[in-house]
């Protein structure tokens, strides 16, 4: 089935962070799939996408050599493989096709307690530990930094305790690792998210259509994670008022209500969290009967 080439081959993270999120995603933009005895390849049923379960780090590399179509990944490992693939004189020709919304994390030079850290300058001549050497090294360029980069493969954090290096550069989400390690972040690198990429190779016209489909779905399914569907009643001489005070919502619907001439229904889309602070501000302005509903799917 994998050969077949009317169908998407399609590259996500085997076993780590990005797994859940990345099925998960899928599934809720319609993708049925079974997951082969190898748990390597699941098999789409209802769309003709099939999914190849790898190393995060192998993506890149998959998706550039067009052994598969698409592949979600996170930004850090796609900006150090493209300046990898410059340092080397090649030029990178996937393509980003978008951002996702988890994976976020940033990559922070951190140094250890007690180090005095004085901005940039400190950076001089230290011996910074990574595993991202490419991405670290055009930080250092652009700001005129002459420090040593050490390139290591796992375990950065306790590349200072080992005496390896000075300061490390890694990639950061709670800030718990580095704390219980005693460190402190003072900049940060590069800030990261999952995306989605896409091989340099024309595809064909079948397969391009459904590249756009899910697109168009992962779009749908971006915008309605943060959005509430909000139904009030409220002052018609308030309309003005509620209106601005409905979180990133553009043409509420206006509908009348039977026997009462100075109030209406209001029914809007909010393309943002609607939190307590909002329903109180809205009472306050002379809303009544609220209610607020998680959307389901959106297409615009
Ligand atoms: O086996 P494979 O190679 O596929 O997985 P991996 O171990 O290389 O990657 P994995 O699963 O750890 O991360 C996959 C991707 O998730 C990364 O490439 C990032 O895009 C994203 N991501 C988001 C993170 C983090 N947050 C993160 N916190 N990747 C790693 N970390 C690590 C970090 O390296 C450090 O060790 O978590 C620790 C710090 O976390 P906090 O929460 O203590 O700050
Ligand atoms: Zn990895």
């Amino acid at each position: 089935m994998l050969t077949n080439p009317d169908r998407l081959k399609l590259a996500i993270q085997k076993s780590g962070r990005l797994t859940d999120h990345s099925t998960d995603l899928l599934r809720r933009c319609g993708l049925q799939f079974s997951r082969g005895k190898d748990q390597l390849v699941g098999f789409g049923e209802n769309m003709p996408f099939d999914l190849l379960f790898v190393r995060d780090d192998d993506i890149p590399d998959l998706v550039e050599e067009d052994v598969c179509d698409l592949g979600i990944v996170g930004l850090n490992i796609i900006e150090e493989k493209r300046l990898e693939m410059m340092s080397l004189g090649k030029t990178p020709t996937f393509s980003v096709l978008r951002s996702l919304d988890f994976g976020r994390c940033r990559l922070s030079i951190a140094v250890p307690e007690g180090f005095q850290y004085e901005g940039l300058r400190s950076l001089h001549g230290q011996r910074i530990a990574t595993t991202y050497p490419f991405v670290l090294q055009r930080f250092l360029t652009t700001h005129a930094i002459d420090a040593q980069i050490v390139t290591l493969s796992g375990a950065v954090e306790i590349a200072p305790r080992l005496g390896r290096a000075d300061v490390i550069c890694d990639l950061v989400s709670t800030g718990s690792t580095l704390l219980a390690n005693r460190l402190r972040e003072v900049e940060t690198v590069l800030e990261s998210h999952a995306v989605i990429v896409q091989t340099p190779i024309a595809l064909s016209e079948i397969k391009r259509s459904w590249v756009e489909r899910l697109l168009l779905r992962i779009d749908g399914v971006q915008q309605v994670r943060e959005s509430k569907y909000i139904m009030l009643h409220a002052p018609r001489s308030a309309l003005s008022q509620i209106r601005t005070l409905l979180p990133g919502s553009e043409s509420p619907t206006i509908i009348p209500l039977e026997g009462q001439d100075d109030r209406v229904a209001v029914h809007a889309v909010c393309k943002e969290n609607v939190f307590w602070e909002t329903l109180e501000s809205l009472k306050a302005a002379g809303a009544s009967a609220m209610l607020v509903l998680p959307v389901e799917k959106m297409l615009t």
